[in-house]
């Protein structure tokens, strides 16, 4: 397998960055936008009534990076031009996008160069709330700023009056409002993962200055992204009653309630939720975090009321349901049966896990491999050119993949290229069946999920804690 890797990897270096549309393809008819990221090292003001400035790394001088707009049937064509110190790719999270589009370095593309560029083209088939972000070192690149939202707009939107975007993630700052670059340690790796201490909204502290602009009366859609490395974000709203209209993007056939006591988001996980603002002009209300550990705010924002009158006097009476995309279902009479058990981490049973073909104890291989997790018995480190697949999966072969996780750690799980159906979680069944791309595996619980392998080329399959990616789960998943 990675003598062929290295073969694609070395033509498409001779290629250069521009890849070609399959022969024979014929020439899109759907609109192309043209867009540039630029990644780079600059200041922002993370807290706009503070003269302190951050130094921060992301995209196009905006921190996060531009939401990326789009609507479905899109085409786009994004060149990436490199000026960070280092390399760097751009992975676009939850998009079904040809394999060699997916920028994840040493398996889809080469690591784009300091100073060098990539172009991405691809079809955008699905809708939904998506985002974008580095697979290069990411335990590092992520927290330190290079992430942005990216929407793709149904053709026949639920309708709203408003639809925010809230890219909510954390950063670790000392006294002088600078980051504390202590990046990649072990420690963090086999652990919860490096967390910020300082909570953020579309790259802004939180709290109650962060503001949703309502008019009483108004129906809202608010996505939320969870862009953190390593933080659940458990968010509640006060005094609304939200529905949940789709998860990672993908329209639930019924919209569910949000829990009263709020809806937990891992790290890579998007909800977009509706709700109708019906209280009195003039008001506010909190949208409120209660996820662990606690950090500096517990407002993330406000909901705030224009002293405007109603715009109606009773709530839409039209449908919140967010439209379905065209994703293959699963056969579940017909599919095959895979597993994958984790182990590892600082907590819990003895691990013993494979490393260059020899059985070792987990603390050997975090002291002598900087690895802390294994997948099926096997400590790899993300990227590397002689990774072993995870699995073989044949194209068009629907799948049910049983995920076992023994570890005493909680993992949200990120499968690119796909979604999945959540069929069950601790063999209860989940009767919403939604789509994900990630799913958050509890501490000693075994989670079933149905797809149907459609896409080929080799897809990361990993933990989206990426401290933990780093630390050895993340592997990989061939369709061909
Ligand atoms: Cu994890």
């Amino acid at each position: 397998m990675h003598v062929r890797r290295r073969q694609f990897l070395q033509s498409a270096a001779a290629l250069g960055a521009a890849f070609a549309l399959p022969a024979g393809a014929a020439v899109p008819a759907r609109k192309e936008s043209r867009i540039e990221l630029i990644p780079s090292e600059f200041k922002v003001a993370l807290d706009p009534a503070s003269p302190k400035k951050t130094s921060v790394w992301s995209f196009n001088e905006t921190f996060p990076g531009p939401v990326l707009r789009f609507r479905r049937g899109d085409r786009a064509h994004i060149t990436v031009r490199n000026q960070l110190p280092q390399e760097t790719t751009v992975h676009w999270h939850g998009l079904r996008v040809p394999n060699a589009m997916d920028g994840v370095p040493g398996v889809t593309q080469l690591p784009i160069a300091a100073g060098g560029r990539f172009d991405y083209r691809f079809d955008l088939p699905d809708s939904g709330t998506f985002w974008y972000h580095p697979h290069q070192a990411s335990f590092e690149q992520v927290p330190r700023g290079l992430y942005g939202a990216l929407i793709v707009e149904e053709d026949k939107a639920p309708k709203v009056d408003r639809d925010e975007v809230w890219v909510l993630s954390d950063i670790k700052l000392d006294e002088q409002m600078q980051q504390v670059e202590d990046y990649g340690r072990i420690l963090d790796f086999a652990n919860e993962g490096r967390r910020g201490n300082q909570l953020l909204v579309n790259g802004l502290v939180a709290g109650p200055e962060r503001k949703i602009a309502v008019r009483s009366g108004e129906r809202l859609r608010l996505r939320l992204i969870n862009a953190a490395s390593a933080r659940f974000f458990k968010l509640s709203l006060e005094g609304h009653a939200a529905s949940i209209v789709a998860w990672d993007g993908q329209g639930l056939a019924t919209p569910q309630p949000m829990p009263a006591d709020g809806i937990t988001l891992g790290p890579g996980m998007r909800v977009d939720l509706i709700l109708d603002c019906m209280e009195k002009p003039g008001s506010r209300f909190e949208v409120r975090e209660a996820g662990r550990p606690k950090a500096s705010a517990t407002v993330l924002g406000v909901i705030d009321y224009s002293t405007q009158p109603p715009v109606r006097g009773k709530a839409l009476a039209t449908s919140i349901v967010v439209p379905p995309n065209a994703i293959p279902e699963p056969n579940l009479d017909k599919a095959s049966d895979h597993y994958i058990m984790f182990q590892g981490g600082m907590r819990g049973a003895p691990t013993i896990g494979m490393i260059d073909g020899k059985p070792s104890r987990i603390q050997d291989i975090m002291a002598k491999q900087g690895l802390a997790w294994t997948m099926n018995y096997n400590a790899q480190h993300e990227h590397a050119l002689m990774h072993e697949p995870l699995l073989n999966l044949s194209r068009g072969e629907h799948v049910i993949l049983h995920m076992v996780n023994e570890t005493d750690f909680i993992h949200p799980m990120h499968l690119h290229g796909h979604f999945f159906r959540l069929l069950a979680v601790n063999g209860i069944a989940n009767p919403q069946r939604e789509w994900r791309d990630t799913v958050i595996m509890g501490a000693r619980q075994t989670m079933d999920v149905a797809f149907v392998a459609e896409n080929p080329g080799e897809w990361m399959y990993h933990c989206h804690i990426l401290d933990h990616a780093a630390g050895g789960m993340m592997g990989t998943i061939v369709v061909e």
